[in-house]
């Protein structure tokens, strides 16, 4: 039997998981965005091909659907849709977060869970990639709703994660609050005190040092190293930051403890400007302790000024890093960034990048990194918390944060290693695409058909 050439092959994947991902945007955007880029590594690898390994990357192991029922503070019942997609365990029990938004469906499950599987085989920690969540919306709930919610989406989920099987962690929506009462939840419907079944939790009761600032400080990590690598680093550049959440707050933090000024921060309400450089203390009391819009850190601040509905991409910067969510860099923000003489584009979120604009970035000579190995910082610090865990034993705050630039700076150069050896030195969505699919293909291979 002759093999498919590796161009056929992929479009035949392409065209077989579009057929069963009817409607699936968000999935098929991330599906062709590795695909297309493996056709070098299936050339050297025929064997891959005859394996059907990429037939099999595409499908996830198993997904779970569930009703997440609760009863808000007026007494009225509720109703949400809970997913997990477990995706693939070649390398490891599924590991990756939990997302709580509205715009989460199963096509957005299924993004993140692809993109996981390759990040977390970046890493070098032995985790498989999964995903889940819920379009429970927690913005204006009171902390007894979320509770709730919390308590409702783990009576399903308890049956299907476990230390060696799935093990969660947070996302959008979802930080050390809601990681809490979900492992309470946990720890009495099964009896047992299983720290290693979710990651995040606090540190005063089996959390990881550093894991709440990981994604942030391992993206910054990330950029020194690609700056490096071009002769350049962040000392005295300018960088634009979206969003206010977890990985925005660390990447300001760090970039500012570096010598850069980061001067924006947003919401999907709008954005602000400080060309002072954010004040990470005073965006920390808006956004984590008050829980506030991002208008409240200008209204304290008189360098600042509050840009309602905008995007941070229209100033000028050195440093892009989009830490909010999917595709919000399009075609006209990059046109916009590179106007305005941006060297490097580093993503702390996931795909937030469209491929229109990653092209054009790419075109322009722009440094571009791609999610699946900037913020891989976050899960490998999860792995970090697994294996704490489970030898009941706690690294401190200096040595959890050498661990975690120790492993982004890996990250880095097996990236940078890939992108030379197929051809593009520096393109690093290939580099990421090609080393990750690799290291997960020869598991898959050595494990049978499974
Ligand atoms: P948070 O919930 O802490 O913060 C999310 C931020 O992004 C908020 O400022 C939020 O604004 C904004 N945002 C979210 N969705 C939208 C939207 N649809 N439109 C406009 N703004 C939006 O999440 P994280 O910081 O944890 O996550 C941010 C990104 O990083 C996500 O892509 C996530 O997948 C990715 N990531 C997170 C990791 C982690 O460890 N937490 C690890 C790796 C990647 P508002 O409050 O107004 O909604
Ligand atoms: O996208 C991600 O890598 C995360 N949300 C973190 C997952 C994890 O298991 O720590």
């Amino acid at each position: 039997m002759s093999l498919p050439t590796a161009e056929e092959h992929v479009h035949a994947v392409l065209a077989t998981a579009a057929r069963r991902s009817v409607g699936e945007k968000e999935f098929m955007q991330a599906v062709h965005e590795v695909l297309e880029t493996l056709t070098p590594v299936l050339q050297e690898h025929p064997e891959y091909i005859e394996a059907g390994i990429l037939d099999r990357l595409v499908e996830p192991e198993r997904q779970i659907l569930f009703r997440v029922p609760w009863v808000d503070d007026t007494g009225r019942v509720r109703v949400n849709r809970g997913f997990r997609v477990q995706f693939n365990s070649a390398l490891g029990p599924f590991k990756g977060g939990l997302r709580f938004h509205p715009s989460v469906n199963l096509s957005v499950v299924k993004f993140l869970g692809f993109e996981q599987i390759f990040k977390n085989a970046l890493t070098g920690q032995r985790i498989g990639g999964g995903k889940g969540g819920s379009d429970f919306d927690p913005a204006g709930r009171s902390d007894g709703e979320v509770m709730r919610f919390c308590q409702s989406f783990m009576t399903e989920l308890v049956h299907h994660i476990g230390e060696n099987m799935d093990v969660p962690a947070g996302d959008i929506g979802v930080g050390a609050r809601e990681i809490g009462y979900m492992f309470g939840q946990h720890r009495r419907i099964t009896q047992r005190y299983e720290a290693g079944t979710l990651t995040g939790k606090g540190v005063g009761w089996g959390g990881a040092e550093v894991r709440t600032e990981a994604t942030g400080f391992g993206a910054v990590f990330f950029a020194e190293e690609m700056l490096r690598k071009a002769g350049q680093g962040i000392a005295g550049l300018k960088a634009a930051v979206s969003g206010s959440g977890n990985v925005a707050i660390h990447v300001i933090q760090k970039v500012e403890q570096l010598g850069g000024r980061a001067i924006t921060a947003s919401d999907s309400s709008g954005y602000i400007v400080d060309e002072d450089g954010i004040d990470v203390e005073l965006l920390k009391q808006v956004k984590v302790v008050e829980r506030a819009r991002i208008s409240a850190y200008a209204e304290r601040r008189p360098s600042a000024r509050f840009v309602k509905d905008g995007k941070v991409w229209d100033v000028p910067v050195d440093l892009a890093f989009p830490c909010a969510t999917e595709n919000e860099i399009g075609l006209a923000d990059a046109q916009a960034l590179i106007r305005g003489g941006v060297r490097a584009v580093t993503e702390g979120a996931n795909m937030p990048t469209t491929p229109e604009a990653v092209a054009l970035f790419q075109e322009a000579s722009v440094l571009f990194a791609p999610g699946k190995a900037a913020n891989a910082g976050g899960v490998a610090t999860s792995a970090l918390e697994m294996r704490q865990n489970a030898a009941r034993s706690r690294w401190d705050f200096d040595t959890s944060e050498n661990r975690l630039h120790a492993i982004m700076t890996d990250v880095h150069d097996s990236t940078y290693e890939a992108s030379e050896r197929y051809g593009r030195p520096g393109d690093y969505v290939l580099g990421a695409n090609a080393a990750a699919f690799v290291t997960v293909s020869q598991a898959m291979l050595e494990q049978g058909v499974i």
